[in-house]
């Protein structure tokens, strides 16, 4: 399929006229790295739903479940790549007066693609947080010989991401939903846009009068309610958009930046 079925002249001229961008993704964006959705079909670890491991109830019941749950999804992570999604968004970073990326996933993955305009609104697998002085740590240099393990203060560490039924970290958020509100156009990438509050910010930002685009190879529940949807894959489609867009000639690579390698 050429570039131009793909994209519609509307979409390339609100982008082209754009000042400012905000990019939602979530676990989509991962997925052709090879980190399991959430969602998918693939999302099963052992006999548990991921999405009903990540609460507060089930830490409290069973820590030593939930951290090896955990710890699993770092191996898997730490060896796995940032795809040529994470590495368009990062080019596209420069591109525009303002630009955020807010992003669902905790992987770090966008980082170590080169973003660095970036809320991270569940938070980061790579830190933990004590339970009882708020404390945070870098994974790294957790003492991981008791599980969970201990803060200095004694209390015990969780990771630091948000689970169902807490609140995502404030400033971020109203980062986010000030950059919803304000930009001239909003990308909303791999995610099944279920969860709250992060699914209501493409909704926000079509009735500020964004021009709204979907990636996504399935329907969501707001994928009638935005300008475009595009049925892709992440790492297929937003290649293919930041090329047609800010390159004319196939001799041209994606802008170099401080990728790992
Ligand atoms: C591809 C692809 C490819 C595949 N390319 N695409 C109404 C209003 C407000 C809140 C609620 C509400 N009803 C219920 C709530 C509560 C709840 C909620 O939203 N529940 C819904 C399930 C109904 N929300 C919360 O609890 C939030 N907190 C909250 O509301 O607090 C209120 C409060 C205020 C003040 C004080 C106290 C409380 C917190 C939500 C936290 C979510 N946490 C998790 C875990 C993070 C840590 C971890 O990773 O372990 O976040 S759950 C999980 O879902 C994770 C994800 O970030 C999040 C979203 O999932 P995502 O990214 O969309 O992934 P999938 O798997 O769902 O979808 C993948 C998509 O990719 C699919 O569509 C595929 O088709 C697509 N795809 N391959 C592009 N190659
Ligand atoms: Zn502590």
């Amino acid at each position: 399929m050429g570039d131009n079925q793909i994209f519609s002249d509307e979409l390339l001229h609100r982008l082209r006229s754009s000042r400012s961008l905000t990019v939602l993704t979530g676990a989509g964006v991962s997925a052709e790295s090879g980190v399991p959705t959430f969602r998918g079909k693939d999302g099963l670890w052992r006999k548990f739903n991921p999405q009903e491991l990540a609460t507060m109830d089930v830490f409290m019941r069973d820590p030593q479940l939930v951290w090896e749950w955990y710890e699993y999804r770092r191996r898997l992570i730490q060896d796995v790549q940032p795809n040529p999604a994470h590495y368009a968004l990062s080019d596209l970073e420069d591109k525009f007066d303002e630009f955020l990326l807010v992003t669902q996933n905790i992987d770090g993955l966008h980082q170590r693609a080169g973003s660095r305009k970036i809320a991270e609104l569940h938070g980061n697998i790579w830190r933990d947080r004590c339970l009882r002085c708020d404390r945070v740590y870098d994974h790294k240099e957790v003492d991981l010989g008791e599980i969970p393990p201990k803060c200095a203060c004694g209390g015990s560490l969780r990771p630091d991401v948000v689970w169902f039924g807490e609140a995502l970290p404030q400033e971020i958020l109203s980062q986010a939903f000030q950059a919803a509100q304000s930009c001239d156009f909003l990308l909303t990438v791999g995610t099944s846009a279920l969860v709250q509050p992060a699914a209501s910010l493409p909704l926000l930002a079509l009735r500020n009068g964004a021009f709204v685009v979907e990636i996504n190879p399935e329907p969501t529940p707001i994928s009638e309610r935005v300008n475009e949807s595009i049925r892709g894959k992440a790492g297929e489609v937003l290649p293919r958009l930041v090329k047609r867009q800010y390159f004319t000639t196939d001799d041209h690579g994606p802008a170099q930046k401080n990728r790992e390698q």
